[in-house]
């Protein structure tokens, strides 16, 4: 028996990993293995006038003729809290053509043609501060 699953990119290789905690056992890390097949994004929020983490910040992705839609959460499963990152699969898309992050404060900072395959900070009211590729 399990009672809470957390889902967050556990080796940063953009994929998203699964740890599941079992009841009186030990927990298990599902590594996603399979290769990555299609391009990603992976989005760290910083608030400034908004809360720290950007909890609650709301962000669309446009990548081509597609509109995606996320939200920056904390806590998910029973006693349990994925990874707060935003992780946007974009596809055979090397980019996100328009990304917009409505934060909590009501501010609204728009990005475009954000490279795919990193991992990038925004800074609410800045931009991006960071940007890895693994
Ligand atoms: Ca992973």
């Amino acid at each position: 028996m399990s009672r809470g699953a957390t889902f967050a990119d556990y080796d940063n290789d953009g994929d998203a990993d699964i740890l599941v905690m079992n009841l009186g056992g030990r927990p298990q890390l599902l590594r996603n293995e399979g290769g990555n097949q299609n391009h990603w994004l992976t989005l760290r929020s910083v608030g400034t006038r908004s809360n720290r983490d950007g909890v609650g910040a709301r962000i669309t992705a446009i990548i081509g003729s597609q509109r995606k839609n996320y939200e920056v959460k904390c806590g998910s499963s029973y006693l349990s809290s994925s990874d707060i990152r935003v992780q946007i699969g974009l596809g055979k898309s090397l980019k996100v053509d328009r990304l917009e992050i409505r934060w909590p404060s009501k501010q609204v900072d728009i990005l475009e043609n954000v490279a795919a395959n990193r991992f990038i900070v925004v800074k609410e009211g800045v931009g991006i501060i960071s940007e890895i590729s693994p």
